[in-house]
């Protein structure tokens, strides 16, 4: 199925906040809020108002700020927490409750009936509270509940006709994309409404599991920022996108507004103080750095060789590592191109023979490289020196490892 009308929740303002170094105060939050639609996703997800004094009055603010985003809180499947959300203002309502034996027996306590019996109350007093607030339900551990359990729930659920929403939610990362596809089609064959999928990313399925519920008939997707949330959190923003834009590259581009992407990235990762990771999806460091000489080469002729992601569409830019021994000709001649040096092919070659071999013994930077290229078009070397400087060179090695 094509992805061509999905929205995204994001929730770094709810299960972000879960994340061990996160800390949002108030003018933080606002700033993320602010910095999240700009780029442009559709929801925005806020921490329970009964979580904490200060939670409350942030979701009435957040609520009334003047943004391009619809947003919502997420709330246990309780009374007392419905009747505080429907006093925020929130656009939608997000309520959860566990369906697996291990929530069941450990944290809520309640059968399967019982939770049929209270989503009921609670799901119609927010409907008949507010018959326009978006309302979703969704059951907290989807994939270690049964599916006798849930199509149970989701019946219940579904008939009462109040909810606009459901969500399946891997609680604990265990889900994989056929798990995903598998139960979203369930989901789909019992409701018309929206489905939602929220993906924990404990073994690294989070962003696959995502997809997989897009193609399998879901309408939402949850991330954050970073992936930041529980353990290690949940599906990447950032990761998200990658994984969409690859599929439908102009759907993503106009959807939403990419060249924001790195900032709004590094605006979170210093709220929480950590480091974009190096290889995060688009943003990190490595993540369009090329090395190999023949990867070069094939850049260096069309990006697309090697690149499914343009960097340009998210207003970064490629970088061609050139340094260490596995460079090659064509990126080294691309090299003396920029810094204006001319070079028979004879030269290059043999500079880029003289430049691996003393790469072989020592780290070089990219000063090193330029200074070689500089020098050897200036015919400061010829082609018999190189042989006796790379000799030198792996002397003096030697002679240091002795
Ligand atoms: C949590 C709850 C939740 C809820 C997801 C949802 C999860 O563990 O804090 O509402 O769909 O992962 O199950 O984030
Ligand atoms: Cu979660």
């Amino acid at each position: 199925m094509p992805i061509n009308d999905f929205a995204i929740i994001e929730s770094t303002l709810r299960e972000g906040e879960q994340f061990v170094g996160a800390d949002f105060s108030t003018d933080d939050k606002i700033e993320i809020a602010h910095s999240l639609a700009n780029f442009g996703v559709e929801y925005i997800e806020l921490t329970s108002p009964c979580a904490s004094p200060t939670s409350l009055t942030d979701c009435t603010l957040i609520s009334n700020l003047d943004i391009n985003a619809k947003v919502l809180t997420h709330i246990r499947c309780h009374m007392e927490d419905a009747k505080v959300a429907l006093d925020t203002g929130v656009d939608g309502i997000d309520v959860v409750i566990g369906t697996s034996s291990y929530l069941r027996d450990f944290s809520h306590g309640k059968s399967i009936q019982e939770i049929i019996d209270l989503a009921q109350t609670v799901l119609t007093y927010i409907r008949e509270q507010n018959p326009t607030i978006e309302l979703r339900f969704s059951t907290e551990d989807s994939f270690r509940s049964t599916k006798d359990d849930l199509t149970n729930v989701y019946q219940a659920v579904e008939q009462l006709a109040v909810v606009n929403r459901f969500g399946v939610a891997d609680t604990v990362g265990i889900a994989t994309p056929n798990s995903v596809y598998e139960l979203v089609t369930t989901l789909r064959n019992i409701t018309d409404a929206d489905i939602e999928f929220h993906g924990h990313n404990d073994t690294g399925c989070a962003i696959a599991n995502s997809h997989s519920a897009l193609t399998a008939g879901a309408t939402h997707i949850d991330t954050t920022v970073l992936g930041i949330g529980e353990r290690n959190g949940i599906t990447p923003l950032e990761g998200l996108i990658a994984r969409l834009y690859a599929i439908e590259p102009d759907y993503i581009r106009n959807k939403y507004d990419l060249h924001q992407l790195h900032e709004l990235n590094q605006l979170v990762a210093d709220k929480v103080e950590i480091e974009i990771p190096f290889n995060h999806y688009i943003t990190g460091l490595t993540a369009f750095t090329h090395k190999a000489g023949i990867h070069a080469k094939a850049i260096l002729n069309n990006p697309e060789t090697y690149e499914i992601l343009n960097p340009n569409d998210f207003g970064l830019t490629r970088y061609i590592s050139i340094a260490h021994k596995l460079t090659g000709w064509n990126a080294l001649q691309d090299r003396a191109s920029q810094l204006g040096i001319k070079m028979d092919p004879k030269t290059l070659k043999a500079v880029t023979h003289h430049i691996k071999a003393m790469a072989d013994h020592k780290r070089i930077t990219l000063s090193d490289v330029d200074e070689l290229l500089h020098q050897w078009a200036d015919n400061n070397y010829n082609l018999d020196k190189t042989e006796d400087s790379s000799k030198e060179t792996n002397n003096r090695n030697k002679q240091k490892q002795n």
